[in-house]
């Protein structure tokens, strides 16, 4: 029998708030500064092969934001979907994906996880519960809520992680995905990375004419957003990846347990410009460069674990570590060959 859909709760106890001195062990800490270093590395290599030619089209970097894909992994389980917009080489590295076709997918080589169709935008890992990829601003919401749909109809407690920026919060399909997911109690994160007005003017005003968060949306406060809909939400430190995933383990309990939807807002930085055409010259350079030093997410951590007594020389091994996998991944994409043409209708038209 399919579950009943129809009944909303009728008055829901929102959780309470999260801690504010998350549980993170040395493991934790260690676990959490590989996988941020390795999102770091790898988009520092896309921009290198970006600007030697090697990667064609759009190229949107992650760089600042790694605690929040990082600590959301932490929390998913097994079976949870995560769905996001085009930033998303930080997730799929988050979630464990091979870096390699990752790498040969940004370079649009036939041994791409796309296969070299979707580029840097629109990469897809199913079998690794990642469905995207998104360019269309706000798209992957209303199929985050389908992919949660999906969890409640199986049964289960698989949760949706839907990752979208603080510009998309002001699509209308949000809020009908919002409107949709409170009546029918759907267990979707929606993960709000809202990178503030420094590293977010650019595109939002070029491309759209929303700007920042302020000038394209009513409230600042973009976790309660879904205040109408009974949605609860946080505001949280992005640039700490312990408070992202304590938020997290507390927000998908609150889901797993049936009570529907819960908003994420991570406050939180992106260091470079929109996409790889954007120099970022509208970043005040002094201010921002002393906020980093001051809040760096992976530098955070290297402090917490140098304190932990972790000596420096494990901590240059993680990185000699990580600079390989990277290096590994930029050579298998070099190498990899281009799609050969009857490859463009494969996967792509369904005959229906
Ligand atoms: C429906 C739609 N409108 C406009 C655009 C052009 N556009 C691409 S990215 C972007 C800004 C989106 O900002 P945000 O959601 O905050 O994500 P961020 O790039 O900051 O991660 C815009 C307006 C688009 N791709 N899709």
């Amino acid at each position: 029998m399919p579950p009943d859909l129809r009944h909303a709760r009728a008055e829901p106890t929102f959780p309470s708030a999260p801690s504010p001195h998350p549980e993170f062990t040395p493991e934790d800490e260690r676990a959490a500064y590989r996988d941020m270093l390795l999102i770091r590395r790898f988009e520092e290599k896309a921009g290198q092969l970006y600007g030697m030619g090697h990667i064609g089209g759009f190229c949107h970097l992650y760089i600042g934001q790694e605690a929040v894909a990082t600590g959301i992994a932490m929390a998913r389980r097994a079976g949870d979907q995560i769905i996001a917009a085009y930033r998303h080489h930080g997730h799929m590295l988050a979630a464990g994906i091979d870096a390699r076709p990752i790498m040969a997918e940004l370079l649009g080589r036939a041994a791409g996880i796309s296969s070299g169709k979707g580029g840097s935008m629109h990469m897809f890992a199913p079998e690794h519960g990642f469905y995207g990829g998104h360019g269309i601003v706000g798209a992957q919401v209303p199929i985050g809520a389908g992919l949660a749909l999906a969890n409640r109809y199986r049964g289960g407690d698989g949760v949706c992680w839907c990752f979208l920026g603080d510009g998309a919060a002001s699509q209308g399909q949000v809020y009908e995905t919002m409107n949709m997911a409170t009546l029918w109690r759907l267990p979707v994160i929606f993960v709000i990375e809202n990178d503030t007005e420094a590293g977010a003017f650019d595109c939002k005003v070029a491309a759209a004419g929303t700007g920042a968060v302020g000038s394209g949306g009513t409230a600042a406060d973009l976790s309660q957003r879904g205040r109408c809909f009974s949605i609860p939400g946080w505001q949280v430190d992005g640039m700490d990846v312990r408070a992202v995933r304590d938020a997290a383990l507390r927000a998908a309990a609150w889901s797993r347990a049936g009570n529907g939807p819960f908003i994420l807002e991570m406050l939180t930085e992106r260091y470079r410009g929109h996409s790889m055409a954007d120099p970022a010259k509208y970043q005040a350079r002094d201010e921002a460069v002393a906020r980093r030093a001051q809040q760096d997410p992976i530098s955070l951590v290297k402090e917490r674990l140098l304190a932990h007594d972790v000596s420096e020389a494990e901590l240059r091994q993680i990185d000699k570590d990580v600079r390989a996998i990277v290096a590994g991944a930029c050579a298998f994409a070099l190498d990899a060959p281009e799609p050969v043409a009857g490859e463009l209708q494969r996967a792509v038209v369904v005959d229906a």
